[in-house]
């Protein structure tokens, strides 16, 4: 492989060509008009424009990337997450032109994509399942029956649907016909696909994914779990790993799990097998994702591995240079997401101009992002900025970093989750582990945050009290129109 595309934007799109470049293989940006100036599209050997803004008429134009690839001669197209990542017919297209998808093939997609058929194949490999339905349902009289056998609550999920899109709450049994005709209904128009079937809902979960790769030479490994209990309405905003609840022995029982479901649908390359964990300790088969994860960063610095070197590696048909009993734990990693969204406000995307941009550096510190001071965040796309990932030798000492790394992240012209994240990792459950995906309606009001996780208000507000006590009302006045407040600033004082 000597020439790659890659079919994705942002941050994902440059920490995809720095590992490329390592391998000694040229890059292609694809970038929309609204991309133009990025990062990303600067650091590829050549970048073509792919249309107008909206994701539609640039990064999902399949057909339109193809003929791109054939242009420049390109022999691998590497998808990121999003976009075409998991549309198997895209992948179908890809290897038609005889152009290599640097991830699964299109059968293992389409089998994982289909939930009712990702959970009928890993049960056949004995994974735990939540009880529910065996297969799609459609007949209300037959869904209360088999509601009342299961119990409440319980959910109704599309077999299309997956990261908790199309999933219905059910309280009670007077609800079941009415929320069945919705979901159906909504399954119809959403995915183009009407099957639904029933679960349990189990309540207070912890959300934990096993993160796993695979040649076709027919090996498989476990790179451990990710923690992502903590997440607001489906979004993840902080991940870890390793959780802080797994025993060795559940690690290495779920781990194998994982391993079956990849192996049942003939896995290669990156995945992700995501499992609910009960406070029991239980784990239950949720859904695979047959793509590399936003939140992939955390398992790379605990095995000191670069998934993405190891996708093209897989793509390449090379075997895995490595074995499980080769891999191992090392120290503790956590990951933020950096969203433009204002926590103070329902997390409303807050896009604007970064007007100043600095980001946290030193030993353990990552940031993964493809934003540069001055930038304008477009409107089209997703409000996350970067990825902050920090790795420690425990625990303690990542949460100590990452708070710390917080508090480095300048960020002034948009308001941003960094303040949030501060929040949460301070906090008793999270400090101490227990938590589950419950964690935020539980803990967090608006009103808690009160900004002083901001670098320039935690320096103003150490300004303004050094200032009541030292100083009197003329100076004040005078460093209330002196503008920005460096601490520079602050130490001459
Ligand atoms: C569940 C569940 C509880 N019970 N299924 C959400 C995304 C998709 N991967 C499946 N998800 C869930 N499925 C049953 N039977 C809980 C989740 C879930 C969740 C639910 C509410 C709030 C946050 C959540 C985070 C992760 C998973």
């Amino acid at each position: 492989m000597k020439k790659i595309l890659i079919a994705n934007r942002g941050e994902i799109a440059l920490r995809v060509m720095r590992s490329a470049k390592e391998m000694g293989i040229k890059t292609v940006a694809i970038y929309s008009e609204a991309d133009r100036n990025a990062p990303f599209v600067n650091y590829a050997d050549e970048a073509v424009c792919v249309g107008p803004p909206p994701s539609a008429q640039s990064y999902l134009q399949g057909d339109k990337i193809i003929a791109i690839c054939k242009e420049l001669g390109v022999d691998g197209i590497h998808p990121g997450y999003g976009f075409l990542s998991e549309n198997a017919d895209f992948v179908r297209k890809v290897q038609k032109a005889g152009i290599t998808f640097i991830g699964p093939s299109a059968d293992a997609m389409d089998m994982m994509g289909d939930k009712l058929s990702a959970k009928a194949t890993a049960k056949k490999y004995k994974v735990p399942m939540i009880p529910g339905s065996e297969g799609a349902i459609s007949d209300l009289a037959e869904a209360t029956k088999l509601a009342k056998e299961i119990g409440f609550p319980l959910l109704i999920k599309a077999s299309a649907g997956g990261g908790g899109k199309g999933m219905r709450l059910v309280e009670k049994e007077s609800e079941v016909e009415e929320q069945m005709k919705m979901a159906i209904s909504e399954a119809i128009s959403a995915f183009g696909n009407g099957a639904v079937f029933i679960e349990k809902y189990a309540s207070g979960p912890r959300h934990i994914e096993i993160q796993l790769l695979a040649d076709n030479h027919g090996n498989c490994v476990y790179l451990f779990e990710r923690e992502c209990s903590i997440q607001r309405r489906h979004q993840k905003v902080i991940e870890e790993a390793p959780s802080a609840v797994l025993t060795p022995e559940l690690r290495k029982a779920m781990g194998e799990c994982a391993v079956n479901v990849a192996k049942a649908c003939n896995y290669s390359g990156a995945g992700t097998v995501e499992f609910l964990v009960d406070d029991q300790l239980n784990f239950y088969f949720l859904e695979m994702n047959t793509r590399l994860q936003v939140e992939h960063p955390v398992s790379e610095m605990i095995t000191g591995l670069d998934l993405v070197k190891e996708q093209i590696k897989v793509a390449r048909g090379e075997k895995l240079s490595f074995t499980q009993e080769d891999l191992k734990i090392n120290g503790h990693a956590i990951e933020v997401r950096v969203c433009a969204e204002d926590p103070t406000n329902n997390f409303l995307p807050d896009i604007g101009t970064l007007k100043t941009y600095r980001v946290p550096t030193g030993p353990g510190v990552r940031v993964d992002d493809s934003f540069t001071e001055g930038m304008d965040i477009p409107i089209y796309y997703d409000p996350m900025i970067a990825k902050l990932i920090v790795h420690g030798k425990d625990r303690t000492e990542a949460i100590e970093k990452m708070l710390r790394a917080i508090q480095d992240y300048q960020i002034t012209g948009v308001e941003t989750t960094l303040p949030f994240c501060a929040f949460v990792l301070k906090h008793e459950a999270f400090v101490s582990g227990k938590f589950d995906t419950g964690f935020i309606p539980k803990y967090f009001k608006p009103e808690m945050l009160n900004k002083s996780n901001s670098n320039e208000e935690e320096v103003a507000s150490i300004f303004g009290a050094f200032m009541a006590s030292n100083l009197n009302s003329k100076a004040q006045e005078q460093s209330n129109s002196s503008g920005p407040k460096s601490k520079w600033r602050l130490n001459r004082v």
